[in-house]
């Protein structure tokens, strides 16, 4: 007998590629920490849609400054200016106390565009021989899905079949200073990292790493390009999280929940002039600072500080992290996290992470999985205490059976 549900997902495995093997809940509906199916069952959403969508969904002051700009003007392509892209660089470079802004659409696009940035500033400013740049860049990393960027990714699903790549990419581990010292040469224009590693499971790197990377890239006059455009904006408790390890980057990247997750929106930062050698012609995007895209920007930035949420992600991660920490569960092997980006990683032995989320779903709580044995628990900034503690209540009931 078919249903709504069912047909909405039979039709999507009959035209669509299947390169996701979504959770069976078909959302038609959100609000704040909230979203609902088609059937009207209603689930705390702990993904926050990769942390896209940290300001809460369809944020009503983000929707309306989107509304008005959309019946004012929407695209003019940067042959011309237009009346919103100055305020947006004001606006995000007051807030992050950068110097320079180049504005794209998708994340990975935000990180090809620093790739190309830094080469070129490499090139021209530092004197590395023409072709010859080098990046490095950790193991187990995630910085998008496009050919350059999954040309230097760890990860076999990531980059299995899709070569040949592009050179010029040099692959440490993650947290190991040592190893940055040892890789750096004088053809080494930049170290691109996550503060935070997102999908290799939330990975936080030893206390003062990021110390010691800050000296190593200044000493060596090699550009430090922080990715945060999963960590930034909030989502670990402070507005960035390069500000945990008391550290500048040169370079910092931004998206996802700089739109508030209604249009995608991202943008590289220079506190230098590595932005500075970008000359007419040489680098752009059809849709790249667009005056719909610059509206929402503004109004996702502007709820995000002057609805507190940084704070509360603070606040509420911490409450969040020592909930879970409490659960006396065999199932789990680590609790790890910072500010509102968590991670629950499970022994082998306790069986696949996407069968608690199975069962997390059942109980009003969509998670993700990712690499097998780890939760990913990311809700959106606007999560209240009493909410963190529902959510804590269905996990460790969860947590504490066995789907192995
Ligand atoms: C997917 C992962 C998260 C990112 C960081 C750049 C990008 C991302 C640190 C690229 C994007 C998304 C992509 C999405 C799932 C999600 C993801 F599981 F893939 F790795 F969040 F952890 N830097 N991450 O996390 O931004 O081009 O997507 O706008 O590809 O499945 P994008």
């Amino acid at each position: 007998m078919s249903s709504p549900v069912v047909d909405f997902i039979a039709t999507e495995a009959r035209f669509g590629a299947r390169n996701y093997e979504p959770i069976g809940v078909v959302l038609s509906r959100g609000e704040g920490v909230w979203v609902w199916d088609t059937e009207g069952n209603r689930y705390l959403d702990c993904l926050s849609a990769y942390s896209a969508v940290s300001q809460g969904h369809c944020h009503p002051k983000i929707l309306a400054a989107m509304v008005e700009q959309a019946h004012r003007l929407t695209l003019t392509s940067r042959a011309f200016h237009n009346d919103q892209l100055a305020l947006f660089y004001e606006e995000i470079a007051a807030l992050t106390g950068s110097h320079k802004v180049l504005p794209m659409n998708s994340g990975a696009e935000a990180v090809e565009s620093a790739i190309k940035s830094v080469r070129k500033w490499g090139y021209e400013v530092k004197g590395v021989p023409d072709g010859q740049a080098e990046i490095i860049v950790c193991a187990n990393n995630f910085h998008g899905r496009t050919l350059g960027v999954v040309g230097f990714s760890t990860d076999p699903e990531t980059r299995g079949h899709f070569g040949p790549f592009a050179p010029g990419f040099k692959v440490i581990p993650f947290g190991d200073a040592a190893a940055l010292a040892e890789a750096i040469n004088p053809n080494t224009v930049a170290f691109l990292v996550e503060p935070i590693q997102g999908e290799a499971g939330v990975v936080i790197p030893p206390a003062g790493y990021f110390t010691e990377v800050r000296e190593l890239c200044t000493a060596n006059n090699v550009m430090l390009v922080l990715d945060e455009i999963q960590t930034g904006l909030g989502r670990t408790g402070k507005l960035l999280a390069e500000q945990h390890e008391g550290i500048e980057a040169d370079v910092t990247l931004l998206g996802k929940a700089l739109s508030g997750g209604f249009y995608p929106v991202s943008a590289v930062l220079s506190n230098n002039d590595v932005l500075g050698t970008l000359r007419p012609g040489q680098h752009g995007s059809t849709f790249g600072g667009n005056p719909l895209a610059c509206a929402v920007a503004r109004a996702a930035m502007r709820v995000l500080v002057e609805e507190g949420m940084i704070e509360n992600a603070a606040r509420q991660g911490a409450r969040f992290l020592e909930g879970l920490k409490d659960i006396r569960a065999n199932t789990i092997r680590d609790v790890r996290g910072r500010g509102l980006m968590l991670a629950v990683e499970l022994h082998p032995e306790a069986g696949r992470a996407r069968r608690y989320c199975e069962a997390l779903q059942a109980k009003g709580i969509l998670a993700k999985d990712t690499h097998e044995h780890t939760i990913r628990i990311a809700p959106p900034l606007v999560i209240t205490g009493d909410q963190v503690d529902w959510a804590l209540e269905r996990f460790a009931a969860i947590l504490t059976q066995d789907f192995s």
